[in-house]
């Protein structure tokens, strides 16, 4: 797959290297991000030019970045949201001139995704992220500390210490805040900034819900097939894309990810994917993340790729979480080896779908 990509951290925050990533066959792209820079400030451009040029100097691209998160201000429809919309529009900007083409974001309250446990070992001795709803059970502050705890010493995305010691004022800011009302706050955002992705060509592809359901009454409006539907005709654009998240979506065993694909790949509406597995513990829906094989796991990966390629899908596709083998002792999820393997394998799946 020509725009196959990895994430990666940063040179400060990743043990793993762009030389390295660059020796993964079939590798072109790096999904990429500035990680110091505060929620709702402006991206600098020196810093994405930094960026940029270490990703090319080490022969990749950088075409997508992976999240610009947006302010809770706006999640929460605050009244001084506007002043972030104007942030965001420069950010857009500024990522268009060095020739960004993707951003993916999310508008899940409080916490980007959900896990119990970081370190959950499968029977071949690896280690992968499992979610249990009965550890929900704990308190939000005491879920944070077990995730922090199990991270080994890395701050996860979307876990950001700085931001979830604030978590229990962050509560109160969305009490009452309902699914309606929060589809209302991404469509005023969308208002704002689908413009400027217009005139800038940058596409803008929002993250499902992980898990998608509701958790701790917190509301969640990008679950399944009809709140995709409900979002794509906030603003009626290309530009308001998805990122199907195969693990994510597919961690609701009623989401039909193919179908899903089916549908809005043709409605050229889905500029990024991540491709990962997942496998159910149970019928109450607690599942843990496998190998990207379909045989490890609960999703058919082979019928994922063909939807994929009989829509011709030809956007930006990148492995997601693996399980940590081989000894891997960094950041949860976000291994070199079975990512690496997790892109052999999709670009197997691929490459006899092309013959
Ligand atoms: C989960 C991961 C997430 C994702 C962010 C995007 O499936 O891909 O960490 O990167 O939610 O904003
Ligand atoms: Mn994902």
């Amino acid at each position: 797959m020509e725009k196959m990509g990895f994430r990666w951290f940063g040179e400060k925050d990743d043990p793993i290297t762009l030389s390295q990533i660059r020796q993964i066959p079939g590798t072109t792209q790096v999904v990429g991000a500035l990680y110091d820079v505060p929620v709702g400030d402006v991206w600098p451009r020196e810093k994405i030019k930094n960026l940029k040029n270490q990703v090319e100097d080490a022969g990749l691209k950088l075409e997508v970045i992976e999240s610009v998160n947006i302010h809770d201000d706006i999640k929460a429809g605050k009244d001084g949201r506007d002043k972030y919309f104007e942030n965001y529009q420069q950010t857009i900007r500024n990522l268009a001139s060095f020739g960004i083409k993707v951003i993916c974001y999310n508008f899940m309250p409080i916490f980007d995704w959900m896990r119990t446990d970081l370190k959950y070992q499968l029977a071949d001795g690896s280690n992968v992220m499992r979610f249990q709803s009965a550890g929900l059970e704990k308190s939000p502050e005491q879920i944070i500390d077990d995730v922090q705890n199990g991270s080994n010493g890395y701050s996860l995305p979307g876990w950001e210490p700085e931001r979830l010691t604030t978590v229990k004022g962050l509560f109160k800011e969305y009490a009452g805040i309902s699914d309606n009302q929060l589809r209302d706050n991404l469509q005023y955002f969308l208002q704002a900034i689908i413009p400027v992705c217009e005139e800038c060509d940058v596409k803008m592809a929002i993250h499902p819900d992980d898990p998608p359901r509701p958790l701790f009454g917190l509301p969640r409006i990008y679950k399944n097939i009809d709140d995709m539907r409900q979002i794509e005709a906030m603003v009626d654009s290309p530009y308001n894309g998805f990122t199907i998240c195969t693990g994510s979506l597919g961690e609701n065993p009623s989401n039909d990810i193919p179908a899903i694909i089916r549908e809005f790949v043709s409605r050229n509406r889905v500029p990024f994917v991540h491709a990962r597995n997942i496998k159910f513990d149970n019928e109450q829906g607690d599942f843990h993340e496998t190998a990207h094989l379909s045989d490890e796991g609960s999703l058919d990966m082979y019928e994922i790729m063909k939807a994929l390629h009989d829509t011709h899908f030809d956007g930006y596709i990148r492995p997601d979480h693996g399980r940590n083998i081989w000894g891997e002792t960094g950041r949860p999820g976000y291994g070199l080896y079975d990512r690496a393997l997790g892109i052999a394998y999709l670009n197997g799946l691929w490459e006899a779908l092309e013959k």
